[in-house]
């Protein structure tokens, strides 16, 4: 079972890694590390395991975090508009993007970030996102509001990019361009 312990903490070079691409199908070992890494975000959320093991939860999780330079991340929530969301996915990728932005008023956490680093992160409002699941299907998912961002950070880690990479440095509460709240 996979523990805080387990996930590396920004500072660690692999977060800064653009990872490897999973060659498919997968490898029992990579479908195996992929079903951990969904099982602990399930876990984070489970108040009763998150608190015998010490876990923050969280609702998204690349393999970087884990020190794992391959394509692939977990997410497991349900969005504002009550949609479930749980997905392991190999070699996601944004095949469409809209010019409208979105940002959590928020802001943004991280697993692999202890501190809070405010401001607002921009992300694209819709999103589509093709990849493999678990069972080796290929999938494509239309993505809008919080689902958007979770997959758009996640899919950052994956090419070495930290959330606060996009906070504006002057402003960090400055409304971005083209943008509405995906909270609010
Ligand atoms: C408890 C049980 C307020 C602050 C609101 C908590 C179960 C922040 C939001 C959760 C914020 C669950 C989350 C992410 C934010 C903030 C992630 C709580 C876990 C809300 C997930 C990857 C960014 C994802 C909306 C600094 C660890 N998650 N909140 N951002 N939740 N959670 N991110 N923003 N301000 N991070 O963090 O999993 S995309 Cl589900
Ligand atoms: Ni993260």
């Amino acid at each position: 079972m996979l523990t805080m312990e387990d996930i590396v903490r920004e500072g660690h070079p692999v977060l800064r890694e653009v990872a490897n691409e999973v060659p498919l199908p997968p490898s029992e070992e990579d479908q195996k590390t992929l079903e951990n890494m969904l099982q602990f975000i399930k876990n984070s959320q489970d108040d009763q395991i998150a608190e015998e093991y010490n876990l923050r939860p969280g609702v998204g999780l690349a393999a970087p975090q884990i020190n794992v330079s391959k394509r692939m991340l977990a997410v497991h929530f349900v969005d504002f508009d009550d949609k479930q969301y749980s997905y392991g996915l190999i070699n996601p990728k944004i095949v469409s993007h809209s010019v409208e932005k979105t940002y959590l008023t928020s802001g943004e956490g991280c697993l692999s970030v202890d501190r809070d680093v405010p401001g607002y992160v921009p992300r694209y409002a819709r999103i589509t996102v093709k990849g493999t699941d678990l069972d080796g299907n290929e999938v494509k998912l239309r993505l809008r509001g919080f689902a958007a961002i979770v997959f758009q950070h996640e899919i950052d880690h994956l090419n070495g990019i930290m959330f606060y990479d996009h906070i504006n440095k002057d402003n960090p509460f400055k409304e971005p361009e083209n943008a509405t709240p995906a909270d609010e």
